[in-house]
């Protein structure tokens, strides 16, 4: 048993470099100045929150891929500051609740968590795997690779050479360590073939829209939870990327996938979890102001505030 944390840190992160369109760097202002601070004191909590993460700057000119990673010094350097402020919330014993901002954030927010609550699991809820390593990756987003550097699955000296001297992007996290058998998936419907051999090889849980549609979502959080989590006793963190949805639900986010979770199931999942008592950190990923028209800007902003609300002990009675 784990005494629930009484205080909400709220960390902003206004971050894209993980993947290229511009715009989800917007994603936590916008859930922010739409009330998320007082909703969260209405269920009860504490909230702190000294405005959103400031991070370094890095020009593209001198961030150059390695090999096909993309911004990799910019997402090594932000995703190290994530782990250190989440991982500061947690040692005073609040829960972080991070805002990005894209996926490659959650390099931060678990490690973050891993440095207080080493025998933490991970619910990855996702349209996506995000297990990439720098070898299968087709597109070089590091947005679509934390889990791997997570899990211990590629380390720094696999990215390749960079100049002598410099620091090896990524070296900070080679010493994290989340075992594969502590991530479950729900959601997953766009994985790619390199991706799915790691899921495979590792035997990590999984459970896809497929899952989802054949058990249904009360059924599948409980194996979820079972798998990762056998004893109901170790902490939970739970990192939620808004395109788990499906886009006619969450339609303003970067990379939206048709045939997923609606709008029940994903609070569904929210509501189970806090009902564990066993969270200690929540992410909301990927939420893009800029992409769609304005009504459906808004909408997927409510329902990223609902279901953090959800995942902080909104019910429905
Ligand atoms: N798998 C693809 C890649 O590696 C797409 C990843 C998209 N990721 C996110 N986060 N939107 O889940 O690029
Ligand atoms: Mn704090
Ligand atoms: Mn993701
Ligand atoms: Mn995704």
């Amino acid at each position: 048993f784990i005494s629930e944390p009484r205080t909400i840190a709220i960390v902003g992160c206004p971050f894209s470099g993980g993947q290229g369109r511009l715009g989800v760097d917007e994603g936590p202002i916008h859930m922010v100045n739409a009330g998320l601070v007082q909703q969260l004191k209405g269920l009860g909590w504490e909230v702190e929150f000294d405005g959103h993460h400031q991070f370094e700057d890095i020009s593209a000119q001198s961030d150059p891929p390695i090999g096909k990673l993309k911004n990799p010094r910019l997402v090594s350097k932000v995703t190290e500051a994530v782990a250190t402020v989440v991982g500061g919330h947690a040692k005073k014993g609040h829960l972080p609740l991070t805002i990005g901002g894209d996926h490659s954030l959650a390099m931060g927010t678990v490690a973050g968590t891993l440095s207080k609550y080493p025998d933490a699991c991970v619910i990855w809820v996702d349209a996506h795997a995000d297990i990439n390593t720098p070898e299968t990756t087709e597109s070089g987003n590091i947005h679509g690779m934390p889990v791997a550097f997570l899990a211990s699955l590629t380390n720094s000296s696999s990215l390749g050479a960079t100049a002598v001297g410099e620091t090896q992007p990524f070296a900070w996290l080679d010493n994290v360590h989340l075992p594969p058998s502590r991530i479950a998936y729900i959601g997953l419907r766009d994985v790619d073939a390199g991706e799915k051999a790691i899921l495979r090889e590792h035997n990590i849980a999984a459970y896809s829209m497929h899952e989802v549609d054949r058990y249904g979502i009360g059924k599948v959080v409980e194996m979820a939870i079972d798998r990762v989590n056998p004893g109901r006793r170790a902490p939970i963190h739970l990192s939620f990327d808004v395109d788990a949805l499906d886009p006619t639900v969450a339609p303003s986010t970067g990379t939206p996938v048709r045939g997923g979770l609606t709008f029940r199931e994903g609070h569904y999942i929210c509501e189970r979890l806090f009902e564990t008592g066993l969270v200690v950190a929540v992410d909301l990923m990927e939420v893009n102001p800029s992409l769609e028209d304005e009504e459906s800007v808004q909408q997927t902003v409510a329902v990223g505030c609902s279901l953090v609300r959800a995942a902080l002990g909104e019910t429905l009675l």
